[in-house]
């Protein structure tokens, strides 16, 4: 057809591209606004970030959760906007993973094409002399003048050199730092961060990633309008050097309407009904996410030096008379009630969870706003404890009922904290009931005198001053039926190994 046009498969990739980075970039600002703190270690310690976006300062005289973090973005930026514990945090991640499915998949299908042509010729460097090349083509630049293509080529080095390095390095590092901050995944292999330094470093990394993107977008839309724009956005819209221009303005700018407009669809949706965001998003992408990280096992085994001298608190303890009374008595008149399809009912103390076997692990801890904590913890195999209960057969999952009435502990909120929990990941290698952290009986902030360590999951799985365990068939009649107190009131997944 011509010589510097474009395949429709390359116009076609290249629009759902802008389209899905666009949701991926929105999104990833409310997952980031959840806890608007980076760091290059994982202890997260408030005043050692190397950016923040917050002025807010932490009290240090008295219990802080890392809710009470979450900023406040507008809906313009993020997808969907507003604060986390509102419901933005569940749904952004909804679309973040989603979203992301596509961009992969639309990815592969870019770079399966661009080599079963011979596109790629155009993108993937031959020679070293490309290096010369761009430096030669910045300095042009530099100079306000247009460097010239390279002969044969549609652009000049320093572009081809840009491109390459966009599709071939920054996203896959996007990818691969992106999952670096599964829980299951890291729980699994612990050395997989530490390829980017450590888990806080590669969320750090990922979003460099982001700034990198964005200034490669305004970079690229740059280049086209000072190459002659008409001519340039008529090759890459309708594939073709010798299209017609006016056409080609038009199907650009509705393909850039497209863009706009379901950006501020799903946006307003997300706004108005989280609860459908939640039920529709998580019916595409919770089997994904389940059959990616379910099997994982949790195999970590850090050393006392990795303990981190901080660890956030999440969850403000109960504050009523029964629990403060069990609090003041060192929690001798604490049971726990063990029921549901089992074969009898349990009242344990703390003392006969102490007789039973124990199991001590140093592990790492990953909200899903972001931070991350290491502790040791020593508590009863959940493995031992579900033999003991001699569960039926029908019994699929663990209900975990919680003190904090979050009515008392948290604006705007309502009801008991709890959580449900697949037996398959209950029956696994380091999920345990832990009454002690670094090495001393469980303080109060953390969960005394019991809570929940599943290592491949987020930490809202992890339910602190237990009160009662249920074994149960089904979590759909249980609290509002999405599978615990955070999924029913912030819309997060049920599904959380990533
Ligand atoms: N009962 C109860 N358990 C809870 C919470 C809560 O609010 N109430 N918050 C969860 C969340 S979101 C996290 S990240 C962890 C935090 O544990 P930590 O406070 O010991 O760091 O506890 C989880 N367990
Ligand atoms: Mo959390």
């Amino acid at each position: 057809m011509n010589q510097f046009g474009y395949p429709v498969w390359i116009s076609a990739t290249h629009f759902l591209n802008l389209l899905f980075m666009a949701f991926l970039a929105r999104s990833g600002i409310q997952i980031l606004a959840s806890f608007p703190r980076l760091y290059l270690k994982d202890d997260c310690a408030p005043g050692h970030e190397i950016i923040k976006f917050t002025k807010k300062k932490v009290p240090t005289d008295r219990i802080h959760q890392s809710l009470d973090e979450e900023a406040d973005v507008s809906p313009w930026l993020a997808l969907p906007g507003g604060k986390g514990a509102n419901g933005a945090l569940g749904v952004g991640r909804h679309w973040h993973f989603l979203v992301l499915v596509a961009w992969i998949a639309t990815g592969i299908v870019y770079v399966v094409l661009l080599f079963a042509t011979d596109q790629w010729r155009r993108l993937v460097p031959t020679s070293w002399s490309i290096i010369p090349g761009a430096i030669q083509s910045a300095d042009a630049y530099l100079h306000f003048h247009l460097a010239p293509p390279t002969p044969g080529y549609p652009y000049d080095p320093l572009q081809q050199l840009t491109y390459f390095l966009v599709v071939f390095v920054l996203a896959p590092l996007q990818i691969a730092t992106g999952a670096a901050m599964s829980p299951a995944i890291i729980g699994r292999f612990p050395w997989y961060p530490r390829l980017f330094g450590n888990r806080q470093t590669a969320r750090t990394i990922h979003f460099m990633g982001l700034i990198a993107f964005a200034a490669f977008v305004i970079g690229h839309t740059f280049m086209v309008v000072v190459h002659g724009l008409p001519r340039e956005w008529a090759r890459i819209v309708l594939s073709s050097d010798h299209a017609n221009q006016e056409l080609a303005v038009v199907v650009g700018i509705l393909g850039l309407l497209v863009v706009v407009g379901t950006n501020v669809f799903v946006t307003m949706l997300g706004r108005r009904d989280p609860r459908s965001a939640q039920r529709v998003l998580g019916r595409a992408v919770d089997p994904l996410q389940h059959w990616i990280s379910s099997h994982l096992q949790s195999r970590q085994h850090y050393k006392s030096s990795d303990i981190t001298s901080y660890f956030w608190v999440n969850g403000y303890p109960p504050p009523d008379p029964v629990y403060k009374d069990l609090a003041a008595n060192g929690f001798r008149d604490w049971t726990l009630l063990v029921g549901g399809q089992i074969e009898r009912e349990l009242r344990l103390s703390l003392d006969d969870l102490r007789h039973m076997p124990s199991q001590t692990q140093i592990t790492k801890h990953n909200c899903i706003q972001g931070w991350t904590g290491v502790a040791q913890w020593t508590g009863v195999p959940l493995t031992d404890f579900i033999k003991r209960c001699r569960p039926h057969a029908n019994a699929r999952y663990l209900v975990f009922y919680a003190y904090d009435d979050k009515a008392l502990t948290q604006v705007d909120s309502k009801g008991l904290y709890y959580e449900t929990l697949d037996l398959k990941l209950a029956d696994a290698p380091q999920a345990m009931l832990a009454y002690e952290f670094n090495g001393k009986p469980l303080p109060i902030e953390h969960g005394a005198p019991l809570r929940l360590r599943v290592e491949t999951q987020l930490g809202f799985k992890m339910v602190k001053w237990i009160r009662a365990i249920s074994f149960q068939e089904d979590y759909r009649n249980i609290g509002l039926g999405f599978g615990g107190w955070r999924e029913d009131y912030a819309y997060y997944s049920r599904v959380v190994g990533i």
